[in-house]
């Protein structure tokens, strides 16, 4: 009746490989500590979670480590191996995947996983301060959480040079099926490669012309126009503004406020057709101990407006009167 019955699964990816600044792999440490999985349970009754801990990969020595400019390429290359087929997996035993960051070089795990459970039938909302679209010949940091846009986007897949040990990643998803929000940090050749696919992407300034509500919607019009796709969102913490999320590697100021995060997760709940959430770059090494708190807070805010909390209230459940005297 009022609440979709949910099943969701929670997995852990303590990778900080794609950036330098220790601590981000502790952010689904920092998540669970807050109390992120039993919130989640205490949405509504109908709530099933199962939490799968923290993955592990190894590297395989087999693989080169030498593509130009990605730093600890191998590593980038055997944790995403691993999120794809642990992502896959629990899409494919029914459930919704929660996935904890980690940097955003994850993504390409998480997307090809849901891609591969739902035989590529995926639009990829990307909430986001950055375009994370950098190849490896556009970046100035060599960071690859600059650039799982690019590894996943079709339309770019000339533009790589050979991806030793990458073979897995298949098929990929069309800028046909992306829509960014919350852009305002985006380098000169991730613009260029924006303008010339013609990516779908709301800014900031878009936010202030039209509203958070409007935005979302259009952006969910444009990658799922028959509203029959799996919704992806690849939520990175740092799209909120610095007040509201200060414990991350790459904050910029300017960014969309905690209710703003929370409204497009609403109206993704409202869809029904979230498949795999992924809440990246929480990195609890970085400022006060408040500052980890209002980080962790306002990322768990996002993530239960995604599994249905509404700021309305609900009912009791099954309850029609209040309890006489
Ligand atoms: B994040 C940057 F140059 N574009 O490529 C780069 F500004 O996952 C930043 O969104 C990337 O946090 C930020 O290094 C990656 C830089
Ligand atoms: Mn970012
Ligand atoms: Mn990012
Ligand atoms: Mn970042």
């Amino acid at each position: 009746r009022r609440c979709i019955s949910s099943k969701i699964g929670v997995l852990g990816v303590p990778f900080d490989k794609g950036q330098t600044k220790p601590g981000v792999a502790n952010g689904p440490k920092s998540l669970r500590d807050a109390g992120l999985v039993e919130k989640i349970r205490n949405i509504h009754d109908y709530i099933d979670v199962v939490d799968y801990g923290d993955i592990a990969y190894s590297v395989d020595s087999s693989i080169s480590k030498s593509v130009p400019n990605i730093r600890m390429y191998e590593h980038m290359v055997a944790c995403n191996k691993e999120v794809s087929k642990r992502v896959r997996n629990i899409i494919e035993s029914g459930r919704i995947c929660l996935t904890l960051g980690g940097d955003h070089t994850i993504a390409v795990g998480t997307v090809d996983g849901h891609i591969q459970a739902k035989s590529e039938n995926v639009c990829l909302l990307w909430v986001d301060a950055h375009a994370d679209i950098n190849t490896n010949k556009t970046s100035n940091s060599g960071n690859p959480h600059g650039m799982p846009m690019a590894l996943l986007a079709k339309e770019l897949s000339d533009y790589w040079p050979y991806l030793p040990g990458m073979d897995w990643q298949k098929p990929i998803i069309s800028v046909r099926d992306v829509a960014y929000v919350g852009l305002r940090s985006v380098d000169n050749y991730e613009r260029l490669i924006i303008d010339k696919l013609g990516i779908t992407a709301f800014g900031m300034e878009d936010i202030e012309k039209y509203g958070i509500h409007d935005v979302v919607n259009m952006a969910l019009d444009k990658i799922d126009p028959e509203q029959n796709k799996s919704i992806h969102v690849s939520f990175d913490i740092d799209s909120l503004d610095s007040l509201e999320a200060p414990s991350t590697g790459t904050s910029v100021r300017g960014g969309l406020t905690l209710r703003e995060g929370i409204h497009i997760m609403e109206n993704v709940y409202k869809t029904k057709r979230l498949g795999s959430m992924d809440l990246v770059e929480v990195n609890p090494a970085i400022g006060t101990t408040k500052d980890v708190q209002t980080t962790c807070d306002a990322a768990i805010h996002v993530i239960l407006a995604a599994f249905g909390q509404t700021r309305r209230g609900l009912r009791p459940f099954n309850v029609d009167d209040m309890p006489l005297q």
